[in-house]
């Protein structure tokens, strides 16, 4: 039987947190094994927001390293830097010609982005979505796996390949957002009301993949809690509800397990056990990722061949579109 496709990426566009691992990382590990997988570091993706040259080339290479920290095997799964590909920039332009303005407009994340970068809202950000659909498609991807703030990204993702199919023909596979229940939404320690990013400016909201035991302690010391004194989710209580969801993703246990698991454990406790769990488990990714960024040529070495076995899937699905629209290709 043939295996279903499965798409992601993230972008280089700071420092990963625990929300990247959790939400995407992580679950892209688990699904490895019964999919064929397509992985990229998303670096077009990155510079619709400004990067400082060096740091964005260094950032790449550090999410290659980390997604094979992680536990992705190159073996089973193909994973390449984004830009390697020239296919997804081509496909991008041809989808913007069926992709409205308007529906763009009304993305959550070009809102966001817009108001926190007022001084560059360049025709990039706007596009995002489109040049995301891009990756997906080409890849004929039955499912993506992403945490809950890229669903309305997916859903786009979908209206513009029905509405190429209606217009041009099948060309492209319909794709489903997959996402897990624990871990899909961590949120800010400091501000629960709001997702944990990675381009936060407040170093004390996120915790980065790379943190060391003791501020990945000390950050979780310091996460905005409220006043009660009960270890329980509530919608009332974010910041705890919050701190079990991250506790029970790195556990691997439910939401309820871990509440049961802290019943009558003060705050304190509670948040130095988070805080333990989430070090302990990050420990031995932090110095597999080291190890490997010692050997850049086998770095280098994965992300061509991977850009290689992307290049042949995407060629086939952009051939493809060309024809159904009319670039001319010969007789
Ligand atoms: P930025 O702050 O630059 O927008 P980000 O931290 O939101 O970045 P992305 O590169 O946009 O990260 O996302 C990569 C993946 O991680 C996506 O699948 C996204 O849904 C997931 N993700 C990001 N933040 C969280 C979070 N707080 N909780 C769960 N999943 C998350
Ligand atoms: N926009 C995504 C990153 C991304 C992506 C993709 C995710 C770029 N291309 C294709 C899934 C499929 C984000 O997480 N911000």
């Amino acid at each position: 039987m043939e295996r279903k496709i499965l798409y992601s990426a993230v972008q280089p566009s700071g420092n990963l947190t625990i929300g990247n691992y959790t939400g995407a990382i992580r679950n892209w590990v688990r699904m490895q094994n019964d999919f064929d997988c397509f992985y990229a570091v998303a670096d077009l993706h990155a510079i619709t927001v400004r990067q400082d040259p060096a740091t964005l080339r260094r950032r790449t290479l550090e999410i290659a390293a980390l997604y094979l920290a992680c536990g992705l095997d190159p073996e089973k799964c193909t994973l390449y830097v984004q830009s390697h590909v020239s296919a997804h920039a081509e496909l991008c332009w041809i989808l913007n010609t069926v992709a409205y303005v308007g529906e763009m407009e009304r993305m959550t994340q070009f809102k966001d982005k817009s108001q926190k970068h007022a001084d560059n809202i360049n025709m990039g950000l706007m596009d995002y979505p489109v040049l995301m659909a891009a990756d997906i498609l080409l890849y004929q991807a039955h499912y993506v796996p992403v945490g809950a703030d890229q669903k309305q990204h997916v859903e786009i993702t979908r209206d513009i390949a029905n509405r190429f199919n209606n217009r041009y023909g099948e060309a492209f596979r319909v794709p489903e957002p997959y996402i897990l229940k624990e871990g899909a939404k961590i949120m800010s320690l400091q501000d629960p009301s709001k997702k944990m990013s990675k381009s936060d400016e407040n170093l004390n909201a996120s915790v980065y993949l790379a943190d060391d035991r003791d501020t990945i302690i000390r950050k979780f010391k310091r996460a905005v809690t409220d006043s009660g004194n009960e270890v329980r989710a509530a919608a009332e209580k974010p910041g705890i509800t919050n701190l079990l969801n991250i506790y029970a993703a790195f556990r691997g246990c439910t939401l309820e397990e871990a509440e049961r698991e802290f019943q009558g454990t003060g705050y304190g406790d509670f948040k130095l056990a988070v805080g333990e769990t989430v070090a302990d488990a990050l420990a031995p990714v932090q110095e597999k990722q080291k190890q490997l960024l010692g050997d850049k040529e086998y770095l280098a070495g994965v992300l061509q061949s991977g850009a290689e076995n992307a290049f042949r899937a995407a060629r086939k699905t952009l051939s493809k579109v060309c024809r159904k629209i009319g670039l001319y290709r010969g007789e």
